[in-house]
Parts: structure tokens; C-alpha cells; sequence
């Protein structure tokens, strides 16, 4: 006989997860125990709000769906960050919180705070958050409610499951596996919008392709940019999909948005046609006003969710038309249906955009074009410092994947994510944070002795970003973002003392100073190092709008 706890572990490592991160607890010591029994691997972060980001690194370096192990109360509400980090990314996850027994676990009905020791109700807590989730109330529900689970698309999405304590002791002989249904995928369109997508294409003279995250993480990404590559269709990348960058023989205009100033902002103000697949299109993309992105353009809008497709109309209007595709079947049809013949292709000319050398811009662009863009992961984490790492990879002609929190844009998710992506073994990685993020979550820099990241910690003396807010909006009022306001000012701390206590050996740069030998010895270290590049207090973020 075997316990529930067993099972659903041995349910979840059938699905193909078999990572799990999380902190032990009361509640979740039996599942955290069943996972390392049944062979799985069990990673102990420091808190739980880093188990998330680990999860959410691991899949976009390994393409393996992660677990997080969680107990009740203070380890739920710990780790909603992460949680929320992989939901607006559409990053697939199991979440695994055990609660108290069913006798203690009565709260809702006595209407009152609590009743069982770290009584909280975690599914009601993480309801937006997620996907779906399911209360394991019983042996006879976990039975029933199991094909259910794992027949569909259980890798695509953020599932969430409680599991008293009593109930993960039950016990049963082994199921059977679940079968997996495959996953149907609607592969047409009517004729009468093939006959609408092919006439846009025809009449425009300055088409132009977005390809978001969405369309980076399809599983037939290979052959879409097949397609791509052969009508040499110019296209622009969000951030998250930065990562076809490093792909060969596209004609791509490089980053846009309103932190990634450059030549595809250039085009899109005169495009007549877009044609957006997976890509969001929010208000970091695109401004607030939406009549002023792209103003002259019609716009097709590609996303495997209908209710994207819908909120994406509701925002533009009569300009926009959806198709509620995978992005590879819509390509394949506009290939079949002949639709990419008559494109128009367009010589697109850099445009004469300079980032000032005060910004660490430079500095970041000199490090990443060091790097193997195979074998390197970037992991960028928030501020000033984000946006750096994207407009450096956007004076590249090749640059290695960044990725970040892309929607929460969380402080001090990199290092964590950095780990994360560490474990799968496969790719040297690289974070890159302000010093201002660093504590945030430094804690798990105590697995950098054995996960050899390699830190970028850009030094300009606190919250950059919320400075150049506050020197627009605030008459330069530096409240709580320096330590050299007097009246609110940030608690001083030393970035280097921090790395030093992690054993992170590192030099400190101006980043004045830095030139083509610089990051030599950071990239052929065998160990976790670091650099701190010393960066202008007043240094700003270019924009575009
Ligand atoms: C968890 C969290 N809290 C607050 C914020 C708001 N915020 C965004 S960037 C930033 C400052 C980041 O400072 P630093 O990491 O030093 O980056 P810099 O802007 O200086 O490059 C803050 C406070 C956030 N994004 N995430």
C-alpha cells in the first residue's frame, strides 16, 4: 500500500515533473519526502516566494515543467510572488500546499479567523493567480477528479493543489498512469478570413511581423521560423521573445517597445500591417493611447487564448482582426494558401538611435557579445538595470536568451531564476541585477558554491529607475530610493560584503572603465563569480514614445 502523498507525486513525475522546489513544513514534509524517495529531486530554497522564480528559470532554460512544494500558511502566502511570476507569463507550474487535518480545517464554517494551527485558505488566496486548482478532500476525490487532471494539457498551465494533512496519509495500492488525450488543435480558418488576411497582405506595402513570447515558446517554433526565413518576412521581437535573436538568416529589426528605442520603433510608426503572433501587445509594447501605436497600420492578431484575442480587440478596435491560432498552423496556412508569395520585404536601414555612454548600456553590450549565444542564459532582473540588459542584446546582431519576470517584473528574481536554470546543467548562466534588487533575495546566493552562476551587479547607488520617476514627477524629491536623502533614505548596505559573505569572489569596475578584456576572466571562472559595475547615480533609461 502506498500513501496519497505518493501517489500524486508519482502522478506528477508520469507528467514529466520531476523537479520540485519549495521549504519544509509540518504539512509538507510527507510530500517533500515522498519526491526524494520516489526519485525525484527535491531543490530547498531559503523562502518560499524564490521557489516560484526558480520554477520559472528552470522552464525557460530546460523547457521542463517545475513543481513547488509548499506548507500551510506562511509558506503559501510566502510564496504567491512566484506563483504569480509564472501565471502572467504563462509559465506552466505545480503547486503542491499542504493544509491542516479536516478536523482543524474548519475555519470557513465556525466563520471565524482560524482554528487549526496555520489555517489558511490557500486556493481562495491564489484564485487569480492560477489555472485551476483542486482541494484533495479524499481518497474517493483524488480517485475521481485524477483523468480529469492529467488527461489535458497538464504541462501548459499553473495548476494548484491542497492537500491536508490526513488525507496525504491514505492509503491505496498504485493507479494505473493516466493516459494523455492529445492535445486537438483547431487548424483552420474560414475561407472568407483567408480571403481577408491574403488581401491586407497584398495592399500592404510595409508589412511587418511581431513575434512575442508566445510564438518563442511554440513547440513548432523550428519550423515557423523555417517559414519565416524563406520569405525573408521583416519582423520585429518583444522582449520575451528576445531569444530568436540568436537565430541566423531572419531579417529581424531587433527589439521593440518603450524601453527598446531603435529601429523597429523607427519602422512600426510607418508600417501599414502587422502581424502580431503571440505577443500581447501591452502597454509596455505599445503605450497606453493604442490609436498611437503603429497609427497607420491594420493590425492581425494571432493567440492560441480567446480571451486574449478578445481583450487585444476591445483595445484596438475595427483595426484589429483575431484568429485564435497556434502560430505555426496560421503560418502554415498563409504558407499553403499561397498568402506569403506577394509579401512585401522592405531594406530597413538602423537607424541612427545612439545610447549615451553614461548608461551601462555599453558595458552590457561588451559582455554579451562575449558570449557563446548557444550556450549562454541571461537572467535580467528589474529597474533601470532590465531595461539595460534589453537595449544592450538590441545593438547585437546575435545575442544569448535574456529572460525575466517579464509581466510582474519582480525585484530579485534573477538570482533566484538563475539558479534554477542552473540545475538543468545545460547552459552557463548569467544574471544580471541592480544593487538595489540584490538582498531582496540574496539569501539563495548560498547556492551559488554549488551552481556556478556568474553575477553582473550594476552598482548606482539604489533604486535607479525610481529616481528618474521621482526627477520627472517628484522635482528630484529622492525619497526611499538613495542613501543620501536624509529624511527617508535607504538603509546602507555593501553589495560587496554580501557577495563576501557567499564566498562570490568578484572585482568592483567603473563602468567607465570597462573595455574588451574585462569580463574575460568572469567567463572562463569555473566558480560562481562576480562583477560590480560602479554606474553613474544620475544614469537614466532612454525611451521611445
Ligand atoms: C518586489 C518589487 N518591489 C518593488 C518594485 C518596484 N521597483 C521596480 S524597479 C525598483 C528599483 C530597482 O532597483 P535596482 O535593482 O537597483 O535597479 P536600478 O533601477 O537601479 O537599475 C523598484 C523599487 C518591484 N518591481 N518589485
Amino acid at each position: 500500500m502506498k500513501s496519497l502523498s505518493d501517489i500524486l507525486i508519482k502522478d506528477l513525475m508520469n507528467q514529466g515533473i520531476k523537479t520540485f522546489f519549495g521549504l519544509q513544513g509540518g504539512a509538507s514534509a510527507r510530500l517533500i519526502e515522498s519526491v526524494v524517495r520516489l526519485g525525484g529531486r527535491f531543490h530547498p530554497v531559503l523562502n518560499e516566494q524564490t521557489a516560484g522564480y526558480a520554477a520559472h528559470g528552470y522552464y525557460l532554460a530546460n523547457n521542463q515543467t517545475a513543481g513547488v512544494i509548499f506548507t500551510t500558511g506562511p509558506g503559501l502566502t510566502n510564496g504567491v510572488s512566484g506563483i504569480a511570476a509564472c501565471y502572467f507569463d504563462r509559465i506552466p507550474l505545480v503547486v503542491i500546499v499542504g493544509q491542516v487535518g479536516k478536523d482543524l480545517n474548519i475555519a470557513k464554517k465556525t466563520k471565524t479567523r482560524m482554528v487549526g494551527f496555520q489555517e489558511v485558505q490557500h486556493l481562495e488566496i491564489i484564485k487569480p493567480i492560477v489555472d485551476s486548482s483542486f482541494k484533495i478532500e479524499s481518497l474517493e476525490f483524488y480517485k475521481k477528479f485524477r483523468e480529469k487532471i492529467f488527461a489535458n494539457n497538464f504541462n501548459k498551465k499553473v495548476f494548484a493543489f491542497e492537500f491536508p494533512d490526513d488525507i496525504q496519509r491514505e492509503k491505496l495500492n498504485f493507479l494505473p498512469n493516466v493516459k494523455k488525450k492529445p492535445v486537438k488543435r483547431k487548424k483552420d480558418i474560414p475561407q472568407k478570413t483567408i480571403h481577408l488576411i491574403s488581401k491586407l497582405i497584398k495592399g500592404s506595402k510595409k508589412p511587418l511581423f511581431i513575434l512575442g513570447s508566445g510564438f518563442a515558446q511554440s513547440q513548432d517554433i523550428k519550423k515557423s521560423l523555417e517559414i519565416l526565413k524563406k520569405y525573408y518576412c521583416n519582423l520585429t521581437l518583444t522582449w520575451g521573445a528576445q531569444n530568436i535573436q540568436r537565430h541566423k538568416k531572419l531579417n529581424s529589426i531587433g527589439l521593440f517597445g518603450n524601453h527598446s528605442p531603435g529601429t523597429a520603433n523607427a519602422f512600426l510608426k510607418e508600417s501599414d500591417l502587422i502581424i502580431s503572433m503571440g505577443a500581447s501587445l501591452l502597454q509596455h509594447q505599445t503605450l497606453k493611447i493604442k490609436n498611437n501605436f503603429a497609427k497607420n497600420a491594420k493590425i492581425i492578431y494571432i493567440d492560441t487564448s480567446i480571451n486574449e484575442c478578445k481583450r487585444a480587440k476591445n483595445q484596438f478596435g475595427k483595426r484589429l482582426n483575431y484568429l485564435n491560432l497556434d502560430c505555426h498552423d496560421f503560418l502554415e496556412i498563409l504558407e499553403k494558401k499561397n498568402c506569403l508569395q506577394s509579401i512585401v520585404v522592405n531594406e530597413v536601414k538602423s537607424s541612427n538611435f545612439i545610447h549615451s555612454n553614461i548608461t551601462p548600456v555599453n558595458s552590457l553590450k561588451t559582455l554579451f557579445s562575449k558570449l557563446d549565444v548557444n550556450k549562454s542564459v541571461i537572467f535580467s532582473d528589474a529597474g533601470a538595470s532590465l531595461s539595460w540588459s534589453y537595449q544592450a542584446a538590441n545593438l547585437l546582431k546575435n545575442c544569448a536568451p535574456i529572460f525575466t519576470s517579464f509581466n510582474l517584473h519582480t525585484m530579485g528574481y534573477a538570482n533566484c531564476a538563475g539558479i534554477g536554470a542552473a540545475l538543468g546543467k545545460k547552459k552557463n548562466v548569467y544574471v544580471i541585477i541592480g544593487d538595489g534588487s540584490l538582498p531582496m533575495n540574496s539569501q539563495e546566493l548560498a547556492w551559488a558554491s554549488r551552481y556556478k552562476i556568474k553575477l553582473i551587479v550594476i552598482d548606482n547607488e539604489g533604486y535607479g529607475i525610481i529616481r528618474q520617476t521621482q526627477r520627472e514627477f517628484y522635482s528630484s524629491n529622492f525619497v526611499a530610493s538613495d542613501f543620501r536623502n536624509n529624511k527617508a533614505k535607504m538603509p546602507l548596505f555593501s553589495v560587496s560584503k554580501i557577495l563576501r559573505s557567499y564566498d562570490i569572489e568578484h572585482e568592483i569596475i567603473d563602468s567607465k572603465k570597462i573595455n574588451q578584456t574585462t569580463f574575460g576572466s568572469l567567463i572562463k571562472s569555473k566558480k560562481s563569480s562576480a562583477i560590480i559595475i560602479k554606474t553613474d547615480y544620475s544614469a537614466e533609461v532612454e525611451t521611445y514614445n
